[in-house]
């Protein structure tokens, strides 16, 4: 029988206050798991549980940056003391920063490098020991799009997501043989406070040109919400993706699979 519930597991998923987290984090939840969260600030935390109490989940948050390897080893230590040894890192927090790349700084490019590929290697680092110890562990990465595409005004994300891909197939390598799995789900266009500049309304009222685009790139013809996520975190998580490693999962609506439609 192919297990895909998480019951007794602790799973912990970074920047999950809200967004594309909250919902994978909820979706584990649903399958038994124990929720672990960070993010940024006390007060994004305090929203976080509040917003999980709501939907009766019990969670554990801690306020954490994933960039600050010594702040991440500490979390690493009080949720081994207070909720126990996590069999499931989910990699979600991120950031990007969109400009053209002659006007993007050299420090804006190397903050999102920063968070989005050196913050998911010092969480992995971190947190694989005792997932070793424990005789298993499962990680998950949360890639884009642009792990495999380009696009203008996001050098530093896609260089980041792109990087981050390979990361995972380095985990899976480096620690495949100690029963730890490390795959990356790689979201399509999605709805959510980080792509909400992508599909404002022109002043006139009309859908903004990127919404359409979008629309028109998508075989489904959609946005994804964070919602479409649910079910390959839990397969993922789960232990029906034990022989699954290094793979990334695209949750993109079929956007990869084609080279989009002449506008109608
Ligand atoms: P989001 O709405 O911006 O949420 C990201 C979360 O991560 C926020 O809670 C954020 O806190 C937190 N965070 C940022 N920097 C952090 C740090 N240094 N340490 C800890 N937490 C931090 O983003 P989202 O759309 O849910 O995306 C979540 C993940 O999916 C990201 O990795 C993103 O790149 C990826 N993704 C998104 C899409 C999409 O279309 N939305 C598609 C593909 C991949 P703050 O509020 O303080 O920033
Ligand atoms: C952008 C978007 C994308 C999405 C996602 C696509 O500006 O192109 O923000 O980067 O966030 O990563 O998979």
């Amino acid at each position: 029988m192919t297990n895909f519930r998480l019951d007794g597991k602790i799973a912990l998923v970074t920047g999950a206050s809200y967004g594309i987290g909250f919902a994978m984090a909820s979706a584990l939840a649903s399958a038994g798991a124990t929720i672990v969260f960070n993010d940024i600030n006390q007060e994004l935390v305090d929203k976080g549980l509040a917003d999980y109490k709501a939907a009766g989940i019990t969670a554990h948050g801690y306020v954490c940056n994933v960039t600050d390897e010594a702040a991440v080893i500490e979390m690493e230590k009080k949720i081994k003391a207070d909720v126990g040894i996590v069999d499931i890192l989910v990699n979600n927090a991120g950031i990007i920063k969109r400009a053209p790349m002659l006007e993007m700084s050299v420090e804006d490019f190397r903050t999102v490098i920063d968070i989005d590929l050196n913050g998911p290697f010092i969480m992995a680092k971190s947190f694989i020991p005792s997932m070793i110890e424990k005789g298993h562990g499962k990680i998950i990465n949360i890639c884009s799009m642009t792990s495999e595409l380009g696009r203008e005004t996001i050098a530093g994300y896609a260089s980041a997501k792109g990087g981050l891909k390979m990361l995972t197939k380095n985990i899976c390598a480096e620690f495949g043989d100690r029963n730890i799995q490390c795959n990356g789900i790689g979201p399509g266009y999605i709805a959510t406070p980080q792509t909400a500049p992508l599909r404002e309304k022109t002043p006139e009222g009309n859908p903004h040109p990127f919404d359409t685009f979008i629309v028109n790139k998508t075989p489904a013809a959609r946005w994804g919400t964070p919602e479409d996520l649910a079910g390959p975190a839990i397969f993922l998580a789960s232990d029906a993706s034990n022989f699954v490693n290094g793979h990334i999962l695209y949750v993109d609506g079929g956007m990869l699979a084609t080279i989009g439609k002449v506008p109608s």
